[in-house]
């Protein structure tokens, strides 16, 4: 594991052009699938970003991306392009062989960030989202890609809303992940006591934790009280704090770097 407060590999922003589209490389594929949620009782997309290369005589390690409280499926397609990052990595083989899986974190039956994105129900869909990925979604990828299926194989991280999600259920069920990430986690992360109770099982069962923030994010209080719990009961952990505030350059930053470290 690295060390938490002193890995110099990340004191840097993300190598310049690694946003940019670069002609003459393999490329992955990124497309939307649909899958029964048992949660939800419907169907649900999500999408998928195989690697360059993608064969079924291979398998591939998961991660599992997840958006903010604005977002959908597609929030990080939109704004982000991960297939343009991710196809500049593999050519620069800087990544692990990993599929990536972009969901809905939303799990109710209008899952679109419409209308006032803080109601109740809409906030506890957030939560439904645990079930749904556990018992639904991971399911599906697994029995339709050809996908390596232990907890060292499984990632999970997210951006704000998604960054509160990934370190609920990351650190919830360590029986399934061993790399979680957290980016500008939001105040549905859960207070640390209750997310890390047992810090010695925990430091002993993760491969990563990483968190980080912007320095001008006005939630940046939510990671801070986060990383000094981990700090104070020895929790090892990536603690990145970078240049910017509540938007997508920290997220496509923060992708770039964890991406590399995870599967390893
Ligand atoms: C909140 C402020 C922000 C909150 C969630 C957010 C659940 C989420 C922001 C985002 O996903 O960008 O008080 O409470």
């Amino acid at each position: 594991m690295l060390n938490p407060d002193h890995d110099e590999s990340i004191r840097h922003a993300a190598q310049p052009g690694y946003d940019q589209y670069r002609e003459n490389i393999a490329r992955g594929k990124i497309t939307t699938v649909e899958y029964f949620s048992m949660t939800v009782g419907s169907k649900r997309k999500a999408m998928i970003y195989l690697p360059p290369g993608y064969s079924k005589d291979q398998r591939y390690n998961v991660l599992y991306l997840l958006h903010g409280i604005g977002g959908d499926e597609a929030e990080w397609y939109n704004h982000a392009g991960p297939q343009v990052i991710l196809d500049n990595m593999y050519a620069d083989r800087k990544l692990a062989p990993m599929i990536v899986v972009l969901p809905n974190g939303r799990a109710m039956l209008n899952d679109r960030a419409e209308g006032d994105l803080f109601e109740a129900n809409k906030l506890k869909a957030f939560e439904d989202f645990e079930s749904d990925l556990l018992h639904d979604l991971i399911p599906y990828i697994e029995s339709n890609y050809s996908v390596l299926m232990g907890r060292e194989n499984r990632a999970i991280a997210g951006l704000s809303m998604g960054g509160g999600q990934s370190l609920n259920i990351g650190l919830g069920n360590l029986d399934r992940f061993a790399w979680i990430g957290g980016f500008s986690s939001a105040p549905n992360t859960k207070e640390p006591e209750l997310l890390v109770p047992d810090p010695e099982e925990t430091s002993f069962r993760l491969r990563l934790l990483w968190l980080s923030c912007g320095l001008l994010d006005n939630l940046k209080h939510v990671s801070d009280r986060t990383h000094t719990y981990l700090k104070q009961n020895n929790v090892p952990h990536i603690w990145y704090e970078e240049s910017g505030g509540h938007d997508w350059p920290v997220w496509k930053n923060d992708l770039y770097h964890f991406s590399q470290l995870i599967f390893r």
